[in-house]
Parts: C-alpha cells; sequence; structure tokens
C-alpha cells in the first residue's frame, strides 16, 4: 500500500476514534449536570419530611411529590394555626367526667333501688350503706331520721319510693351552698392552701394555674412549703408548665415570708391571684393553729387580701380524712374544700361529712393526677351520679 494511502487510512481512524470520545464525552457530562438536580431534590425533600415528623405538617405528605419539581415546597408549608386542633365545642359534664374516672362510683346507692317494703331492718341497711359511702353516721342518721318522718308523712312504705325521698333529700343537703371561688376586682388575692401531707396541696395549684390564666386571670405562685425537700421543685415544675410566675424561698424557711414575698411580687407584676401553697404537716394542733394563723395574717398585709382559704381533702381516706380536716378547720378559717382524688374513690358520701359536720362548701374536686383533672363541684349531678 501506498504511504498515502496508510495515512489517509490512519487519519480517517483517528477522526471517528475522536468524534466518538467527544460524544460519549457529551453525553457523560449531561449525566453530571442531572446528578446535582437529583440532589436539589433531597435537599427539597428533606424539609418536607422534618416537618411530617414533627406531626404539624402530615397533611401535606400526600402533596410532596407534586411540588418538589417546582422548587416550591417551603411557600406552601401551612401556617401553624390552621393545623391547631380546636377545643370540643361541648365539654363534657360533671356526672360523664365523675363516671369516666371511676366507673364504680356511678350506682354506689343505686342498688337500694331494689328494696322491698321496708321493715327495721331494710332501714338499718340502709343506714349501713351510707355509713359505708363515707356519709358518716351522725350525718346518715340525721338524713335518715328526715326520710323516716317524710315518708311516714306520704305513706310511702316500698324501697323505690324511700330510695327516692332519700335522694331527694341528699340533693337538698346540697343546694344553694356558695361555690364560687372569689377574685375581688383591684386587689391583690391570695387564696391558700391548707391540709395534711400528700393530700395534693401542690398538684390543686398547678392544675388551677393552667385553668385560671385560660379565665384570663393572672395567677402567681408562692411556694409557702419550705419543709419538705423538692416542694419548691415540684411547684416550679407545674408553673413552667403551666406558664406561671413562680416566687419560692429557701428550704427551711420561713414560709409566711415566702408568701409575703410572693404578694409583693404579684402587686408589683400586676398578678390579680397569688396561689400560696403550705407545708401539710400536723406535728399537734397548737402549733398548726399558731403557724397557720401567723401565715394567713401575713398574707393580708398590705396590699395581700385572702380571699380563699381552701382545704384539701383527700376522697380516699374517708372518715380519717374527715377528723384531720376538722383540725385544720378548726386552726383556720376555711372558705372551701378541695376534694381530691374522687377518681380513685368509689363511694363520695365524705361530700355530705364535709358539708354538714364541717358546714364548708365542696368547691372543687379532683379527678385526676392531669393538670385537666380540676372541675367545680355540681352537687346535683353528683347526687344523681350516687343513685343511678
Ligand atoms: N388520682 C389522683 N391523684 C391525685 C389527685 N390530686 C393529687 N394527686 C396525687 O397525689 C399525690 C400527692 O399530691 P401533692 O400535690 O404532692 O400533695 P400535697 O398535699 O402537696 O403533699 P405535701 O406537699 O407532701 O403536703 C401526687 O402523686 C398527685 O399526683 C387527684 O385528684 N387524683
Ligand atoms: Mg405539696
Amino acid at each position: 500500500m501506498e504511504p498515502i494511502t496508510i495515512g489517509l487510512i490512519v487519519l480517517v481512524v483517528l477522526v471517528v476514534l475522536g468524534g466518538a470520545a467527544f460524544v460519549s464525552t457529551r453525553s457523560r457530562g449531561r449525566d453530571l449536570e442531572l446528578e446535582p438536580r437529583r440532589g436539589d431534590t433531597d435537599v427539597l425533600d428533606r424539609p418536607v419530611r422534618d416537618q411530617a415528623v414533627d406531626g404539624d405538617t402530615a397533611v401535606l405528605d400526600p402533596e410532596v411529590d407534586d411540588v418538589v419539581p417546582d422548587g416550591d415546597v417551603l411557600v406552601e408549608e401551612p401556617p401553624v394555626e390552621d393545623v391547631v386542633v380546636e377545643e370540643p365545642v361541648v365539654k363534657p359534664s360533671f356526672f360523664e367526667r365523675l363516671t369516666k374516672a371511676r366507673t364504680a362510683f356511678t350506682g354506689y346507692l343505686g342498688g337500694l333501688v331494689g328494696l322491698g317494703k321496708l321493715d327495721d331492718e331494710a332501714w338499718e341497711d340502709l343506714e349501713e350503706a351510707l355509713i359505708r359511702a363515707d356519709v358518716g353516721v351522725s350525718t346518715s342518721m340525721s338524713l335518715l331520721e328526715d326520710v323516716q318522718s317524710r315518708a311516714k308523712d306520704a305513706g310511702a312504705e316500698d324501697g323505690a319510693a324511700i330510695v327516692e325521698l332519700l335522694k331527694q333529700r341528699m340533693h337538698e343537703e346540697l343546694a344553694d351552698k356558695d361555690r364560687s371561688l372569689t377574685i375581688d376586682d383591684g386587689e391583690t388575692n391570695v387564696w391558700l392552701f391548707v391540709g395534711v401531707n400528700g393530700v395534693g396541696k401542690t398538684t390543686t395549684i398547678g392544675k388551677l394555674g393552667k385553668r385560671l390564666a385560660a379565665e384570663g386571670e393572672r395567677p402567681l405562685m408562692a411556694a409557702g412549703d419550705t419543709f419538705r425537700a423538692a416542694a419548691a421543685e415540684q411547684l416550679t415544675m407545674w408553673a413552667e408548665r403551666t406558664g406561671a410566675e413562680i416566687v419560692r424561698g429557701n428550704e427551711g424557711g420561713d414560709p409566711s415570708s415566702v408568701i409575703f414575698d410572693g404578694v409583693q411580687a404579684a402587686a408589683a407584676r400586676d398578678r390579680n391571684v397569688v396561689l400560696a401553697d403550705t407545708a401539710g404537716r400536723l406535728q399537734n394542733k397548737t402549733n398548726l393553729m399558731e403557724e397557720l394563723s401567723k401565715v394567713r395574717r401575713v398574707a393580708a398585709k398590705e396590699p395581700g387580701h385572702v380571699s380563699e382559704v381552701l382545704l384539701v381533702i383527700d376522697a380516699t381516706t374517708g372518715q380519717n380524712g374527715m377528723s384531720q380536716a376538722k383540725v385544720f378547720a378548726e386552726a383556720v378559717d376555711v372558705t372551701g374544700v378541695v376534694l381530691t382524688k374522687l377518681d380513685g374513690s368509689a363511694k363520695g358520701g365524705i361530700v355530705f361529712a364535709i358539708e354538714s359536720e364541717l358546714g364548708i362548701p365542696v368547691k372543687l374536686v379532683g379527678l385526676g393526677e392531669g393538670v385537666d383533672d380540676l372541675v367545680d363541684f355540681e352537687p346535683e349531678e353528683f347526687v344523681n351520679a350516687l343513685f343511678e
């Protein structure tokens, strides 16, 4: 072959190889150009997934694929308010909450309705049932005396009619009491919480912190329990949970001075209700009386205005709780009772013992450990729940 021909063939081969290499580089380059775009998609994807994990924007998930190619994910994010779950309009009644908290509560006295004609023994059974329900001996006896005379007047003999008379009498016993909680306008109101240890004072203050704030009041908590280690800690946790301000002192310090500081701070910061915790110790009566009267006196110093002294009673302690409550009621002028742990008691008759023996209205009821488990006491529904 001529050298020129060989040269031409080599040239053609080189041109062909060169062309192929050029095409291949171009196509690889295109591939490389595509990769960053996939990368972009990941970056866009991630925040969307993160939001979904937060639980706020799970509703958006089905749209993610549609949204990604446009690259507008963040703009599509709905305002947070859109996903806030609205409060149910109809709140459960006291009756419903009571029976839900403790199904055995309903019908505690309801079994009596089946009684036939009441002979002496049946009347005794009725009395025993009331005492077992924590109504207390003297209150049970006086209620039944009334019922007996009413039954006689009405000529009622059968069990159902007599139980109906008892129910009516129990309704009357709880009717027409002022169960409101006082907050006087323009005052630095102080609500003192007293009662033996472990009954639920601190927890009740925590629950009330949320409730009062929701009602537009401006509560401040005062950790007047300087006796028990960690008591102020416990109240601080409630304050943080409910967004309330708190004033606390040193452990072992003077409870009165913590409450005094609480009142001063409340006045300075325009808080209108000081929820004052106290220690639940019950060493001896004289001691208790002295301490409680001092706490009350100091809490009432200008600009403090003691508008409630709430005695906290644990419903599960029955008559034992009653005798402790009597000591407190003698030591300080109590304006109302908070009956806690009714979710743990099937009885509830203690309400009658409290109101007739102590003469103090039950104002609030604790139905659990949660922040929303504190409700106003509703006497009508309460008596119905005892019998239904
Ligand atoms: N089931 C139930 N538990 C409650 C209720 N109220 C309070 N408790 C629980 O009772 C326990 C004692 O409550 P605290 O609030 O610490 O009682 P306290 O009276 O402040 O006790 P001291 O500070 O020791 O005097 C806690 O475990 C609370 O969660 C209620 O209504 N129902
Ligand atoms: Mg406490």
